[in-house]
């Protein structure tokens, strides 16, 4: 049977872009005869400096944020990473697989890195090669991940490939990204050649899964656009990225495709169609915002949630690890 696997860093608030590009997705996927694993990799968020107080708080919180969207802890396993240490044996072992050119085409690295990479942390450059443990030690078959984490799935290939070829094994599969729908990649609200981010500086560049309806509809409001009213067909959105993503993030949040939702709004003004996507938006997050902000009352349960989760994950982890123990020649595996 396919196995799904993804995961979230609890490095901030989620976005409007964390939801539509990941979460909603994972929901979609749920129970169509496929195994779900959803994590909260907080091993990923360290990579660059977390507070501990925040980081339990946003793990709690982007644990709350899944369960507020839809995610059923009996459906899908899901857990955070560092409850499951295999992520990080097999992590060691795929360092040693892949190669440093590899690495030096990252570009998720260089943008995180920006200009001072030699103050990155180590854990920032190796990201990929944990990320390919979080995917095969489960020997996942399908990540559903956003564009921007596409080349990141084409590595875990090439390391799954590699290990593959050196041990002369055909133990790791090769896993495929999915990366559909309208949303693959939401742009900033000032911005629309950047993605929208948990941590752009500017807070009124992304909508937060916790922001009210006021904040919600003020953003979109004040979201940068061209002067131009929409064009009467989706064709016409290729050379106007703020417009393009205003309607792709109105398409996803009413489960329509691009093309559907310009046979309904094609030719208006963005004064007529901003109320209309910030009611939308409205009307779909603040269900989510306010589950999200009631299971924030109860640690305890969310705690014993990803608790039984890493419990399921490990069942599976754990015969993964070992036998890439074995094939590796580690005595006692
Ligand atoms: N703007 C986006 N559009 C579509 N999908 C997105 N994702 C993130 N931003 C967008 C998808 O969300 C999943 C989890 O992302 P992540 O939290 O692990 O890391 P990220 O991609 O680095 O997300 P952020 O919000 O940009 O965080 P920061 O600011 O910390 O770097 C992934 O599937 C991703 O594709």
């Amino acid at each position: 049977t396919p196995r799904v696997f993804s995961g979230i860093q609890p490095s901030g608030g989620l976005t409007l872009g964390n939801y539509l590009g990941a979460m909603k997705r994972f929901v979609d996927m749920q129970g169509s005869g496929i195994e779900t694993i959803y994590c909260v990799v907080d091993m990923h968020a360290i990579t660059v400096w977390q507070d501990p107080e925040a980081l339990r708080r946003q793990t709690r919180e982007l644990t709350a944020g899944y369960l507020a969207a839809g995610l059923d802890p009996t459906k899908s396993i899901l857990f955070n990473q560092s409850q499951v240490p295999e992520h990080a044996q097999l992590a060691w072992i795929f360092n040693c697989v892949a190669r440093v050119g590899w690495m030096n085409r990252m570009t998720q690295f260089k943008d995180k890195a920006g200009k001072n990479a030699e103050k990155a942390s180590l854990g920032l450059y190796a990201y990929p090669a944990l990320m390919a443990a979080d995917i095969l030690v489960y020997h996942a078959t399908q990540v559903p991940v956003g564009e921007d984490q596409k080349q990141h799935v084409e590595l875990t290939r090439d390391i799954a490939a590699k290990f593959n070829h050196d041990y002369g094994v055909e133990f790791f599969p090769m896993t495929d990204p999915v990366i559909e729908g309208a949303a693959t990649r939401v742009m900033s609200l000032r911005d629309g050649t950047k993605k929208m981010s948990k941590s752009d500086p500017s807070d009124a560049s992304r909508i937060n899964m916790t922001d009210d309806a006021d904040a919600i509809a003020k953003k979109i409001r004040k979201a940068k656009t061209d002067p131009e009213p929409l064009p009467s067909e989706a064709t016409g959105l290729a050379e106007r990225p703020e417009a393009r993503n205003l309607v792709n993030i109105y398409a996803a949040l009413s489960e329509q495709s691009t093309e559907a939702v310009m046979r309904e709004v094609g030719g208006r003004a963005f004064s007529e169609f901003k109320p209309m996507l910030a009611e939308l938006a409205v009307e779909k997050l603040a269900p989510i915002s306010s589950e999200m902000a009631r299971l924030m009352q109860e640690p305890a349960e969310i705690d014993r949630i990803l608790k039984d989760g890493s419990e399921r994950a490990r069942d599976i982890a754990a015969p993964i690890l070992r036998k890439t123990y074995e094939i590796v020649g580690m005595v006692g595996a």
